[in-house]
Formats: C-alpha cells, structure tokens, sequence
C-alpha cells in the first residue's frame, strides 16, 4: 500500500497520482520512494506500456519538501547523496506522460521533465522558485529545462524564480499539448492508451533514440537511429504492422 501516491491501471496504462493534499502534492523522500517503485513495477510488467503521473487540479507538486529539507547539511546531503533516488525516474524504459495541473514548480517541474511528454491544463504554472529559498535546481532543472527552452528563458526562470504560465510554457516548447482543465486526464489517458498500443519494444526503442540526441552529436545520433532502426526488421511486430497496412486492418501487435 502507498501513503503518499494512487497507483492505478487500466488498458495497459499504469496511472500514479501525486497524492499529498494538504503540502500541495510537495515531494519528500517517501513519497519520491514510493513514486520510484511503481514506475519500476509499470517498466517490468509486459502488460503495461505507458504510465502517466498526474498530481490534484490545484498541484501537480509545488516543489521538493521544504519542511523536510530546511535541516539538512552539506555533508549530510552529500553523504546520502540526496535525491540520487530520483534520478530513477528518468531511467525508466517506458514512456511516462505527465498530466500537470496547477503548479509545478522546483523538483515538480523537474519531475514533469523528467517524463517524455508534458499535457498541462490551462491551469498549469511552472517554474524553478528555488533561487528564492537560498538553494537551486537539484534534480536536473538547470540541464533540462535549458535543453527543453533555450538558455535565455531558462535563465530566467532559474534566476527570478518566476512562474510561466501554460500558454508560455507551450510556446517555449515545454509542453507539448494545453487543454482545458476539465479535459486533462482524459487527454493524458488517450495519449497514454495510444503508445500503449503500440509494439512495446518499438516504443522503448523509439523513445531511446530520441533520448540519444540530447546526450550525443548529430552524426553518431543518426548512427544510433539506422542501428535500432535496421534491427527492428527483427521483430515480428514490424511483419505484423506492415502486413496489417497493406492488408487494410489494424495490426495486432505481439511486443516481439
Ligand atoms: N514543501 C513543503 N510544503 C509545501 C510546499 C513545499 N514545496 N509547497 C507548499 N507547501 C505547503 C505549504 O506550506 C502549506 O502548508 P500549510 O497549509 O500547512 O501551511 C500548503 O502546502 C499550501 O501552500 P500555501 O498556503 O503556500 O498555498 P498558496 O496557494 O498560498 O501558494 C505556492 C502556493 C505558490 C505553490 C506556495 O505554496 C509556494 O511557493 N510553495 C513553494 C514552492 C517552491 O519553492 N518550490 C521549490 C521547492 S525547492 C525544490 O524543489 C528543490 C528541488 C531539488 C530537488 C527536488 C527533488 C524532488
């Protein structure tokens, strides 16, 4: 059983809601363990192919813990090596699809960052407030929101601590779709339900090579793409899905 999350699956999408109400879904260790271990549980289990994490209509999580993180020491955070937990989040194998409403801001943006694609609510505000407590992004807001915007508006967000609204944060390439509030779970869901139907491996594969491009250069990226690519012909599921086209129906995926 879970304290601070809802773990939930259906039609092959595994669903994770942030569930901290009354500190505005923020993240402390138990929460970030529990969150780690059902996204672990939704990449090893072949009956699911996508996962979305979704907060309350007022958060989708306002930030790291502050209560449980204002103690802490330098040589305490190193020795724990503080958040390498959640680092895990974004080795998952499998897509996640992060359905934000309301805020999500410091290790909450960061966590929406970490999934491969952002749906917000019109609702939805983002930003990195960290510089106003003292401290900085602690779990990749400086690398991936700079790789994901640019690095003048990261630099802005990073150093006022201003908050972006959803139509910016479309605009700068943040997330990728903004629907009314009232549609964002359902939004989220049928883009999950969609990769979930997809060839598994396919999509794991996919969602590699696109990964490459942050980590690599164009050339050696390109390279990895005609690999993975090539072996592909492998797989009963690309027969499948090509017969499926030229048979005029629907493919009927094995995930082999
Ligand atoms: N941590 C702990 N409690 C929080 C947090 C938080 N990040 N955010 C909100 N809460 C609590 C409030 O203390 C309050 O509790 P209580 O009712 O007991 O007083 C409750 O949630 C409701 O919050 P507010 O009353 O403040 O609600 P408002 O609507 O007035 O304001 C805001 C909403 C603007 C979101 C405001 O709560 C706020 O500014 N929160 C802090 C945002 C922030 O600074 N986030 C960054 C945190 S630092 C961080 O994320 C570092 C990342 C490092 C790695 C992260 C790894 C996961």
């Amino acid at each position: 059983m879970h304290e601070h999350i809802l773990v939930e699956r259906a039609e092959r999408v595994g669903r994770i809601t942030l569930n901290r109400p009354k500190a505005l879904n923020a993240l402390n260790s138990a929460l970030i363990a529990e969150l780690v271990k059902a996204l672990t549980e939704f990449d090893g289990d072949p009956d699911i192919g996508c996962t979305v994490i979704t907060g309350s209509d007022r958060a989708f999580a306002a930030g790291a813990d502050i209560a449980e993180m204002s103690g802490l020491t330098y040589p305490g955070t190193y020795l724990d090596d503080l958040f390498r937990l959640a680092d895990r989040i974004a080795e998952r194998r499998k897509p996640i699809v992060a359905a934000v409403a309301g805020f999500a801001l410091g290790g909450g943006c960061e966590l929406a960052m970490m999934c491969d694609i952002i749906i917000a609510a019109d609702t939805a505000k983002f930003g990195q407030p960290e510089i106003k407590l003292g401290v900085m992004p602690g779990i990749g807001g400086t690398q991936r929101l700079t790789r994901l915007v640019g690095r003048t508006k990261a630099m802005d967000l990073c150093l006022t601590g201003r908050m972006m609204d959803a139509a910016e944060a479309e605009r700068s390439g943040l997330v990728s779709r903004v629907v009314p509030a009232a549609k964002l779970l359902d939004e989220a869901m049928e883009v999950a339900r969609t990769i979930a139907s997809m060839s598994i491996p396919v999509v794991m594969m996919t969602k590699e090579a696109v990964n490459r491009a942050d980590e690599t250069s164009l050339a050696e990226g390109i390279r990895f793409e005609r690999r993975v690519f090539h072996a592909l012909f492998a797989t009963a599921d690309q027969k499948e899905g090509m017969a499926a086209f030229l048979e005029k129906r629907p493919p009927a995926f094995k995930h082999g």
